[in-house]
């Protein structure tokens, strides 16, 4: 447990003073994904300490695009905290992160605690709103690479999100466009089918993966569901813009 800190310890500092460091397995190659998560845990107590507030989870690598891009495979989750949180139109500073990138997402809000295996049904009847989303990624790795393992202890890249407004759950979110644009000009475009076949999926799987590690989806928890298409390279001047079929816009200034 006294290394798992040292190396919580390690992300925090590289996370705080956006300075990259080297992949924890290339030091521990046979890192679980279960120690991973225990790191993941330990960084996440250090910002609560700093006073933050963890509000929900993230998953991730939940499409295709995703996974060929980070060349993984299997989907991760991570925290969220308040701090993180950044109001549609307003703006985050580059330099305070390592190499951001931004990717188009969809969130849910919870009405219900969801825990374990769930049924569709029980999923769907657990979601509050739905909301088009933007998350910002910064992995704290060198040249954003990295394995399943680092990547979770690293909680899984999360860095900031946009929510966009609140919108009642409909059953039909499972194929809806979506489109990302940086200064106007269309960078990703894709669908809502990407995230597992079905975004309600993402929701199933993050019941069933944070149940491994002790945890719970809670009432009143905001959990994105994961990037719709691969993540594009951010950096001052960028206007991001993503819109979800049928849904107000959601944005984010960089400057
Ligand atoms: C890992 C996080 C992936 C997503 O939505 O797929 C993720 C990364 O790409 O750095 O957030
Ligand atoms: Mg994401």
């Amino acid at each position: 447990m006294a290394e798992l800190r040292i190396l919580a310890e390690k992300l925090d500092a590289a996370t705080r003073r956006a300075c990259a460091i080297g992949q924890i397995t290339n030091d521990f190659p046979a890192l679980t994904i279960d120690d991973a998560y225990r790191i993941q845990k330990l960084g996440v107590a250090m910002r609560v300490e700093r006073n933050e507030r963890v509000v929900g989870f993230k998953m991730g690598l939940t499409s295709r695009a995703k996974m060929a891009q980070m060349g993984v495979s299997e989907p991760v989750y991570g925290r969220l905290t308040d701090a993180m949180q950044v109001p549609s139109g307003g703006h985050i500073r580059a330099g305070a992160f390592i190499h951001p990138r931004v990717e188009p997402e969809i969130a849910v809000v919870l009405k219900r605690r969801l825990v374990g295996s769930v049924t569709p049904f029980q999923a769907a009847a657990a979601i509050e709103a739905v909301a088009p989303a933007l998350e910002i990624i910064d992995s704290r790795y060198r040249d954003f690479k990295f394995t399943l393992s680092d990547v979770v202890a690293d909680n899984t890249s999360a860095c900031g999100f946009v929510l966009g407004s609140p919108q009642p759950y409909r059953e039909q979110i499972c194929n809806l466009g979506v489109v990302l644009t940086i200064n106007g000009r269309v960078a990703q475009a894709g669908s809502s089918a990407a995230i597992l076949g079905h975004p309600l999926r993402s929701l199933i799987e993050a019941a069933r993966l944070v149940a491994l590690q002790d945890d719970a989806l809670n009432e009143g928890d905001v959990l994105l569901l994961g990037a719709i298409t691969a993540s594009e390279v951010i950096s001052p001047g960028c206007w991001v813009q993503a819109r979800v079929q049928g849904m107000d816009g959601v944005s984010l200034n960089v400057q």
